[in-house]
């Protein structure tokens, strides 16, 4: 009995003075957890900042009595701060950024100046600059786009100097070789040698290039096809061959390859089911195969029997399968 009459005088204390809390702070109690002081100005200094997204400090959910209190400096200062901030950051990325421009324009300017000044094939080389010289050309360091290959020059035809790219003539270096040496360019540039399609494909690039062609067989005759366009696709299109306009006395056995890709064992680019490059031997820019194959195996003498895979020339018919004796594939700027 006195633990009801307890209870019920506990109930109506909790009531009275949750409602006393409710309009009238100053009488709030320790006792009561949800009764908060509310005298405006007894507020921490910490919660007058304003909350993200509101005007002002939040009040006591469902009471509209009490005014808030904003502190419109305090905001203003905030924001100004931030701004500065954010405006010294956009100041150094800018100056970052001019100085990132400013390296760009000097080493652009500076490369420019240096391509004025470097040979970009031997059409502009002079013997002072080779590296050994004679009556028919000499070996030179040519720079197509700043890049540096050492490649033969020959002076010794048609009074032009021709940028000397493939030369067979003795049998002395093997021509069946994978992908990466054709890419790269193999053998000796005074003997025989593949300069290297990266080389090729960049010298094309600086200019329009004539191609010359020239054949000798085993009797000593020599004969050449000419093209008044040569040009190589990037690495990406496999090197693809650009060769038009053709005059000569060799007969033309090069359009046949025109618009195709370069195959060689490891790389079959060809348009044949089967392996162009390892039924022919070296690399080309076979089709379905070939009408030419100045990279073929050499045999010497000419005439061979078995596979069709020696240094062929269609064009120029000898009897049965024959393999020229010397062969020079050179590059001269259009004029
Ligand atoms: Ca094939």
């Amino acid at each position: 009995m006195l633990l009801r009459f307890a209870a019920i005088l506990w109930g109506i204390f909790a009531v009275v003075n949750g409602n006393i809390c409710r309009t009238a702070g100053e009488f709030c109690s320790q006792v009561n957890q949800f009764c908060f002081q509310q005298s405006t100005d007894q507020i921490e200094p910490s919660f007058q900042l304003p909350r993200v997204g509101k005007a002002g400090p939040q009040g006591i959910k469902g009471d509209r009595g009490h005014p808030a209190v904003v502190n419109y400096t305090a905001i203003e200062e905030k924001i100004e701060k931030k701004y500065r901030e954010i405006e010294d950051r956009i100041d150094a990325k800018l100056s970052k950024y001019d100085a990132m421009l400013n390296e760009k324009v000097a080493k652009e300017e500076f490369k420019y100046e240096l391509d004025k000044h470097l040979h970009h094939d031997c059409s502009e080389v002079s013997n002072e600059e080779a590296k050994t010289w004679n009556n028919n050309g000499g070996v030179v360091d040519i720079f197509p786009n700043i890049n540096k290959y050492e490649v033969y020059c020959d002076i010794s035809t048609d009074g032009n100097k021709w940028t000397v790219i493939q030369r067979r003539q003795d049998g002395s270096v093997d021509f069946n070789r994978n992908w990466a040496d054709y890419v790269a360019g193999f053998g000796n540039r005074s003997g025989e040698f593949w300069l290297g399609l990266e080389a090729i494909r960049k010298l094309t690039q600086t200019a329009n290039y004539v191609l010359k062609i020239e054949l000798t067989d085993w009797a000593g005759q020599t004969r050449y096809a000419e093209y008044g366009s040569f040009a190589l696709g990037s690495a990406e299109t496999k090197y693809r061959l650009s060769v038009g306009g053709f005059s000569g006395t060799a007969g033309d056995s090069l359009s046949y390859h025109n618009k195709n890709k370069f195959s060689t064992a490891d790389q079959d680019n060809d348009q044949h089911s089967s392996n162009c490059a390892s039924v022919h031997g070296g690399g080309w820019w076979f089709n379905a195969c070939d009408h030419s194959n100045l990279n073929g195996q050499y045999h010497v003498g000419g005439a061979y029997s078995g596979s069709e895979n020696g240094v062929e020339w269609e064009k120029w018919p000898h009897n049965g399968q024959y393999s020229m004796k010397k062969t020079v594939m050179k590059l001269r700027p259009k004029i």
